[in-house]
């Protein structure tokens, strides 16, 4: 007998029968007049249901293989839009252009209606959610957990020149992709207090008693990989008041009491912590953290059980990945319900920890290192903070015995530092995982031998790298049709899921016609982003000019001063010598500032005031132009990244972990100008010197420039461009009506020593910038080596970062077909 056909989820026939079904049905709307976002979320709905159907017949295989899962545990994930992500890797897309067009829509248009869901804050959650995409594509079972915060990241609007934050109620209008389930909530627990008490063997127990609880509800985001034959899920919990409200209150006739214990809980999901200052003391962060750590281990556990084995085989069933500090209480959770609920000796419960997890480091900035006072983890998780004082107090006496008499060791190893009494969770993380990684390989080195040498003395082979990665998918095939047309057409469409096919272009840097159409494709994108800034701002920016763009969070280690002070220098220049042989330019910087990051918000203004100046002097008119783009965001860098042609990547060196963005300027052809920082010197070694701008001090040598005293008095005093530029920014000569503007920035840089060293670098920046002009000049040469940058990402996928980190640090294998 013939095998039955395999079901065909994706039903193209049908689609704008279902579209318009939704539209109806689902949510209650006229058809007419025809109202684009009421037609996007008919075709989403639509997606959703094909989506749905495949994701069970992956479970199915899943739970037919019994295979060891992963868990990512992450705080952020930043997924951005996903209809054309679902539609593109779902080898839908024909059919969806004709869908629409059928209803009279571009399907363009209709994926513009969407929000993005914005729920991370830079590049910790875009990779998260990159490797979400990978995952699922090279069938590495894993899920991911988050939270399903009601606002994520804030809106920024730009008034008078200023930052203005606002709500993101990202799903307001609803979200079809969330699907809830509703028959799976969990109990969590806070404060209370911990009560020992003796089992009826007689044996020294423990619980927690007296807690509050907040129910965790699940809500499911389904990821496809691309050519959809495998999709895995993303689980993000939604806080919900244990009772609808305190009946006990309320019968006591406290109505508001009562409704303010639902709000209290319901809080904690509410919204995304911006990298702000510290949120080292924030109750509320710190609940969050375990709301998603104690609802996500609960549901592991569930899954264990269910699928047989007893604990002792629980880590070779199960791999946790911490992303970042944040979920690490998780540790403290997983030891207290082995513990204290499955009635496991410390000494196996500890062995399964540590087997269980492993933790990524994504930043080295002393800031941003978290600690929590004892104090008040103790209030909060009373049970938690006994445990994490018995995990510090058997490690100490391993070091004691690695290291005897030497307590400033033990000091500096400490889980809870004794002077500050604050629990160091970047030590919990260590001592409770078996693998721990960086993010690039300088940011690996970095922390073996600056941050954490004790400890990699402790435990050898322990510290590991895993270079970052970015999906292919979405940022070439889905962002840059164009340039992707023109790969696919050459080579052929594997590349989208075997990334280093790509090098397969190298020979094609040396033809002609090649070149041409690459230039057109790239002209064609920045076509594409005129026409945007022109639509959200009113401004004109002619796409024949250079295309030098800055995006990423504003922070000082990441320079955007650096970039400016490259503009007015240029300005300079060419008010001086309208002839000046440099190609015309147009700089193009955005990111967001947290809202209490002061120096950053005086940073934006800064860039605005120098645009407002130079965008409105005409003799430079036609030479250089700058914009600042407000709101940059994931689907902002989709329209932005495929247009640019110069990448700025110009940390202080040593300060950027990775980067991320660095990989999608080059995979989409732009020649970056950057520091020896991160994943840039990975990206230079993979594109070869001769095609990056490279500048600036290294990491070692920034090491040395501070250890010396560095004097940025005298740096300035012998640069009369430096000083002439400093000085204009200093004399408000951008902002006449308010000339003390930027004294804030250039005291930072003048009288406190100038930390990120932008007066250090800036010669080398201008110098770098020469040969980008002069490069740019000479268009063949310059496209040649904008292909060898493409050609060479391959490294660059997320699909290799994932499979390490299957093979290295979660022993996991990929699924067959
Ligand atoms: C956290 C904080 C917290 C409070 C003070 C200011 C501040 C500044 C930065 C951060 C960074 C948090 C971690 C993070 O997002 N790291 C980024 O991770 C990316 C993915 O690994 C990596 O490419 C970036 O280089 C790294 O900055």
């Amino acid at each position: 007998m013939a095998k039955p056909a395999a079901p065909d989820f994706h039903q193209l026939e049908s689609l704008g029968e279902d579209i318009k079904r939704y539209v109806l049905s689902i949510l209650g709307n006229d058809l007419y007049p025809p109202d684009p976002f009421r037609y996007y979320s008919g075709l989403a709905y639509a997606i959703r249901e094909r989506l749905i159907r495949m994701w069970l017949a992956t479970q199915a295989s899943y739970y037919d293989s019994m295979s060891k899962r992963v868990y990512y545990l992450s705080m952020e994930f930043l997924p951005g839009r996903f209809l054309m992500n679902y539609i593109t890797n779902m080898g839908m897309e024909d059919g969806c252009r004709q869908a629409a067009a059928d209803l009279g829509f571009s399907l363009d248009d209709l994926a513009e209606e969407e929000r993005d869901a914005g729920l991370g804050n830079g590049g910790l959650g875009r990779l998260a959610s990159c490797y979400m995409d990978s995952m699922a594509t090279q069938r590495i079972p894993g899920y991911g957990y988050g939270i399903l915060y009601d606002y994520g990241l804030f809106h920024q609007r730009i008034v008078n020149g200023w930052q203005e934050e606002e709500a993101d109620n990202w799903r307001r209008h609803g979200s079809p992709w969330v699907i809830d389930r509703v028959e799976h909530l969990y109990e969590v627990k806070f404060y209370g207090r911990s009560e020992a008490y003796t089992d009826p063997q007689g044996v020294l127990r423990y619980r927690w008693a007296e807690a509050d609880t907040v129910m965790a509800m699940p809500c499911d985001i389904l990821i496809p990989g691309h050519g959809g034959k495998h999709v895995t899920n993303m689980r993000l919990w939604a806080a919900a008041s244990s009772t609808g409200f305190s009946l006990r209150d309320f019968n006591q006739g406290d109505f508001l009491g009562a409704m303010q214990s639902k709000i209290h809980s319901e809080n904690i999901s509410k919204v995304l912590y911006p990298n702000d200052e510290p949120i080292q003391g924030k109750e509320l962060r710190l609940r969050q953290q375990y709301f998603l750590v104690a609802a996500t281990l609960r549901d592991i556990i569930r899954r264990h059980k269910k699928s047989g084995p007893g604990f002792d085989e629980f880590p070779d069933q199960v791999a946790i990945q911490l992303n970042d500090t944040h979920p690490t209480i998780a540790v403290a959770e997983l030891m207290r319900i082995l513990v204290d609920e499955e009635f496991l000796g410390w000494d196996e419960a500890w062995a399964i920890c540590r087997r269980t997890f492993a933790y990524t480091n994504h930043t080295v900035l002393p800031e941003a290192l978290e600690t929590w006072p004892a104090d008040l983890l103790g209030r909060v998780l009373p049970r938690h903070l006994e445990i994490i004082a018995e995990i510090d107090r058997r490690f100490l006496l391993e070091v004691a015995a690695a290291h005897p008499g030497d307590q400033g060791r033990q000091n500096r190893l400490a889980i809870i530092d004794p002077a500050s009494r604050r629990v160091r969770m970047a030590h919990l993380a260590i001592v409770g995982s078996h693998k721990v990684n960086g993010v690039a390989r300088l940011h690996s080195d970095i922390l073996r031998e600056k941050v954490f040498p004790e400890f990699d003395a402790l435990y050898p082979g322990k510290f590991t790298n895993v270079t970052n990665g970015i999906t292919p998918r979405r940022w070439l095939l889905q962002a840059n049709p164009a340039l992707s047309r023109l790969i696919t057409a050459r080579i052929g469409p594997d590349w989208t899921t075997d990334l280093d096919r790509l090098a397969e272009l190298l020979p094609l840097a040396e033809d002609p016609d090649f070149r041409k159409d690459w230039r057109a494709a790239k002209r064609e994108n920045k076509k594409r982003l005129a026409r945007y800034v022109l639509r959200k701002s009113g401004m004109g920016i002619n796409p024949d000019t250079l295309f030098d763009v800055q995006v990423k969070r504003m922070h000082e280690y990441k320079r955007q001063f650096l970039n400016v002070l490259h503009v007015v220098t240029l300005y300079n220049r060419l008010r001086r010598d309208p002839h000046l042989a440099v190609p015309p330019r147009t700089v193009l910087i955005g990111g967001k500032a947290a809202p209490g990051y002061f120096m950053a918000k005086r940073i934006i203004r800064l860039i605005t005031a120098v645009a407002e100046t130079v965008n409105a002097d005409d003799a430079v008119r036609s030479r250089l132009r700058v914009v600042f783009l407000p709101n940059y965001c994931v689907s902002q860098a989709e329209k932005v990244i495929p247009a640019a042609e110069l990448s700025q990547q110009i940390s202080t060196a040593g300060m950027e972990a990775s980067g991320t963005g660095n990989m999608k300027f080059a995979l989409n052809g732009a020649l970056t100008i950057g520091t020896l920082d991160g994943a840039n010197i990975e990206i230079m070694e993979a594109v070869g010197r001769e095609n990056i701008f490279i500048f600036g001090l290294t990491a070692k040598e920034v090491e040395a420039t501070r250890a010396a005293g560095y004097d940025p008095g005298r740096r300035v005093a012998a640069d009369a461009e430096l000083a002439e530029a400093l000085d204009m920014i200093g004399r408000g000569y951008f902002t006449p009506s308010e000339p003390d503007l930027f004294a804030p920035i250039l005291d930072n840089l003048l009288r406190h020593g100038d930390y990120y060293l932008v007066t250090a670098d800036y010669r080398a920046c201008l110098e770098a910038q020469d040969a980008v002009n002069a490069l740019y000049l000479d268009p063949e040469a310059w496209t040649a080596a904008s292909i060898r940058n493409t050609a060479n990402m391959g490294f660059f996928s997320s699909d290799r970062a994932v499979l390490e980190y299957a093979k290295n640090i979660w022993n996991i294998e990929p699924l067959g077909e």
